[in-house]
């Protein structure tokens, strides 16, 4: 999955796509690279991000979306929005998909667009708002915690009328989670397996990876990236949330070859 930021202020390329066209034409880059869906966002859920009003974020997202199938992009469209009107009018304009940071906590009318469309949703563990989460997250067992409430996201899915072959589950790696915490939830992926759901993880750039490595500017976190894609994938992740999609299929090829497997 290629992350297609449409917003001024993402915490990694934040601000680089000026304009449907740029946004389009690093979409069909990422296509072209072997990206299998793309997820388009156009709010940042960095820490300390500030809500962005609902019409400005469909401005810029829909007419991307929309741009794309113009142009013959074919591969699954994710819409990365906790907001139910966002997903609808994303979905409206050609997207496939809905990834909601917030597990359909975030709007009440979410799960309806959701189970009214179909569509597959994915269900990401966060705690507290992105304004908040960092502010000294506690758990007495991370993954314990996070395995129960993505349980609850599944049965109020399923009770929305959301059905269950449709949801992707996501242990929400940097969101309300300190340092070790990240590293715990990697540790302990394939405790995620247990759900019986496709497992997403989406660790590409992020902050622990730059206090790990030493690597300040996001941009520059590949090969801590890389690591942590192919761990994850060992450990049953099957689909990755990435910025560097060329080089993350690279690696991924390397390692199914060895396992004997295709990427
Ligand atoms: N991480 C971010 C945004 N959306 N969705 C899922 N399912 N999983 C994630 O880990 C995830 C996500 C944050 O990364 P990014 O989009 O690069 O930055 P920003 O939130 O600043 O737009």
């Amino acid at each position: 999955m290629g992350i297609l930021n449409v917003t001024p202020d993402s915490f990694s390329d934040g601000g680089r796509l000026d304009g449907v066209a740029a946004a389009m034409a690093r979409g069909q880059a990422m296509v072209a690279e072997g990206a299998d869906i793309l997820d388009i966002g156009g709010e940042s859920t960095r820490p300390g991000a500030v809500l962005v009003p609902v019409d400005e974020e469909i401005s810029r997202t829909a007419p991307v979306i929309r741009a794309l199938r113009a142009a013959g992009v074919t591969a699954p469209i994710s819409i990365d929005t906790r907001k139910a009107a966002v997903a609808r009018a994303a979905l409206e304009a050609g997207a496939d998909m809905v990834n909601d940071v917030t597990a359909l906590r975030f709007d009440a009318d979410m799960a309806a667009v959701v189970a009214e469309a179909g569509c597959p949703v994915c269900l990401m563990h966060s705690k507290g708002d992105p304004e908040t989460m960092q502010n000294a997250p506690a758990y007495a067992d991370v993954t314990t915690e996070v395995l129960a409430h993505l349980r609850a996201a599944i049965a109020r899915a399923e009770a929305a009328g959301i059905a269950r072959d449709r949801i992707v589950v996501d242990p929400g790696i940097g969101f309300g989670k300190t340092q070790e915490h990240n590293l715990a939830l990697l540790r302990e992926l394939a405790r995620f397996g247990d759900l019986g759901l496709p497992i997403l993880l989406g660790a590409s750039r992020k902050r622990f990876i730059g206090t790990i490595t030493g690597v300040e500017v996001a941009a520059d976190r590949l090969a801590g990236s890389l690591a942590v894609a192919l761990h994850g994938a060992r450990l049953g992740a099957r689909i990755l949330r990435v910025h560097d999609v060329r080089e993350t299929k690279e690696a991924l090829a390397m390692w199914c070859a060895i396992e004997g497997e295709t990427a």
